[in-house]
């Protein structure tokens, strides 16, 4: 069968989803045409997540104005006709995280506009958390709830005979009545090595180019070691193991060594991968023994450097001199919030500020880079609790402080907690974009935490006499912005391009009395 695979990305460039690349293969290994229809190229008017990312400088600027990474002005109605006339689909197959449900949905209608026939399906997360409204859309006619390693063939092929797709596990379907029903699920997928290689080829060349410290690599994206044995309230984990339960298997899995080197080494020779990203939840939590052996076997026959992201609580003196044999390069953090209400009565988190430090010390010891994830606008969140957030990050010296706005994900704890408090109207407020905060807190505005994102990177970089002057920029009038212009000029030179430090032999003085002079009179040092 054909079939149209659909990633309605709104996020960046520079990663290829597993999840894609591996339904991709299976269902190429069973004889069926895929292609895929990715919206990352299209200007959708939303600024997507890479736009807040670029406006609180945290990565190095790479020139990648000859590469084609600008999002062109493209019609989505127009692209998505121009595939479905060309590919003539059989069936579509959406995968949207919670951020993409809109141009998910859009993109539907536009293939039901064009073959009303044509069987639409929803997977990944979006969808599993939320089926019910997902099929309550007319242009969606099945959910994939969880896996679809083994689904997707049996879907497509139940399909192909002409047969009822509704008794077929993990799916989620509306009967001709309208009511709503959901399978049983299979069990987790046992064996990852039984599953086939990434298909890389269905994405644009453009995806392979990973900006990174500066420079542009040829970026590859993998995960070894799959799932996490925590649950914060915010995560999604908890609620698919709640899912899962009685569906039988682990949710904690790995490839063999063996077997993961093969297919590392399959796609750096066929790809020229440069820098992989492992996704692994938690780079670190794998055993010992099993990660000496990665290590050992990846030094001997990869060698690629990539990026990864561990929990703190895992991060030992062994597992970090074992990520430098493996050629890590940088290692992201969740620091998340500093204060200790926030951080384990709202977010459960498990480490400790100490814990965090200890870290990250140890990284920066090695020379690996490392990064730390704040999330702000959570519940209970105050303009002090940020305050601490910024004092524990300059407590860590950590390279490159990374910030994003909390948002309630259905089917986690603090969506509930989020509604519940009346901080979040699920029926009012809008899709997870990230250039806003999501909940309206009685303590903080929106434009306070906005604010306070977008100079997160100078509270914690720049040094404490330079602080004033940051309050100050906040203030949305001619002495602020001037302010914030000068104080960016200052971070852009003095730690940006000095890979995260602040350059020690910079005239603090001059700053400041360049500063002094933006604020006006009162402000002189
Ligand atoms: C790798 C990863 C990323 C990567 C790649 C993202 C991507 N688009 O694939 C990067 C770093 C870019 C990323 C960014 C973000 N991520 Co992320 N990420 C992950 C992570 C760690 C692993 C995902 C993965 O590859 N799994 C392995 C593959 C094989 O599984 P899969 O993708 O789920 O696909 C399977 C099924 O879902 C299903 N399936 C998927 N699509 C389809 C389609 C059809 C038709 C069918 C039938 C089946 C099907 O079959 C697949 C095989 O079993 C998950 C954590 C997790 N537990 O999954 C978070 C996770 C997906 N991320 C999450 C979030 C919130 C984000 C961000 C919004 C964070 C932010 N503020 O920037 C952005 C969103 C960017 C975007 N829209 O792409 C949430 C999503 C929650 C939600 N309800 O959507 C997760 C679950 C983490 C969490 N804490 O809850 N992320
Ligand atoms: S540690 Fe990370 S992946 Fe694990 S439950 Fe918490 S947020 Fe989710």
């Amino acid at each position: 069968m054909r079939v149209l695979l659909v990633w309605p990305n709104r996020a960046g460039f520079g990663f290829k989803p597993i999840g894609l690349a591996l339904l991709s293969a299976i269902l190429k290994s069973h004889g069926h045409e895929v292609r895929l229809f990715d919206t990352t190229y299209v200007e959708l008017g939303s600024g997507g997540l890479s736009t807040a990312r670029n406006r609180i400088r945290i990565f190095k600027p790479v020139d990648v104005s000859a590469m084609g990474l600008e999002k062109q002005p493209l019609n989505l109605h127009q692209e998505t006709m121009s595939v479905l006339q060309d590919f003539r689909p059989e069936v579509v197959g959406v995968s949207a995280l919670s951020d993409e449900v809109s141009v998910g949905l859009k993109i539907s209608e536009i293939v039901k506009e064009w073959n009303p026939q044509t069987p639409v399906i929803w997977g990944n997360k979006a969808a599993t958390m939320a089926p019910e409204k997902v099929l309550a859309q007319p242009s969606v006619d099945f959910v994939c709830l969880g896996e679809g390693f083994e689904f997707i063939t049996r879907f497509v092929e139940v399909l192909a005979a002409g047969n009822d797709p509704s008794v077929l596990h993990n799916l989620a379907w509306q009967d001709g009545a309208g009511a709503f029903h959901r399978n049983p699920l299979r069990p987790y997928y046992g064996d990852l090595d039984n599953l086939p290689f990434l298909d890389w080829s269905i994405f644009d060349h453009r995806h392979f180019c990973k900006p990174f410290d500066g420079q542009l690599y040829v970026g590859g994206d993998h995960m070894i070691c799959w799932g996490c044995p925590y649950s914060c309230t915010y995560c999604i984990n908890y609620s698919y193991r709640a899912l899962y339960k009685g569906a039988g298997g682990s949710y904690l899995r790995r490839y063999s060594v063996k077997r993961i080197i093969e297919e590392l080494r399959y796609l750096v020779d066929n790809w020229n991968i440069s820098l992989f990203k492992y996704h692994d939840e938690d780079f670190c939590l794998k055993p010992l023994e099993y990660f000496r052996t990665l290590a050992r076997e990846y030094h001997k026959h990869v060698g690629v450097p990539f990026t990864a992201m561990a929990n703190a609580r895992n991060i030992s003196p062994e597992k970090v001199e074992l990520l430098k044999e493996m050629n890590c390069v940088s290692v992201s953090i969740g620091i998340e919030t500093a204060n200790e209400h926030l951080r384990q009565d709202i977010l459960k988190r498990k480490e400790t500020k100490e814990d965090i430090i200890r870290a990250v010390q140890m990284l920066n010891d090695a020379g690996i880079r490392t990064s730390g994830f704040n999330m702000i606008g959570i519940p209970h969140e105050t303009r002090g609790t940020i305050l601490e957030t910024i004092a524990l990050n300059r407590d860590t010296t950590v390279d490159c402080s990374d910030t994003g706005f909390f948002y309630p994900l259905e089917g986690t704890e603090l969506y509930e907690l989020s509604v519940r408090e009346g901080l979040f109207n699920p029926a009012a407020d809008k899709d997870y974009d990230d250039v806003n905060p999501s909940l309206h807190l009685p303590d903080i505005s929106h434009e306070e935490l906005i604010a306070l994102r977008e100079r997160f990177v100078l509270y914690v970089k720049l040094p404490l006499e330079y602080l004033p002057y940051v309050t100050r920029s906040e203030s949305d009038d001619e002495v602020g912005r001037n302010l914030t212009d000068a104080l960016f000029r200052i971070y852009d030179s003095a730690v940006l391009m000095n890979d995260g430090r602040w350059d020690s032999t910079r005239s603090v003085k001059d700053d400041l009395r360049t500063l002094a002079g933006v604020a006006g009179e009162t402000m002189v040092p």
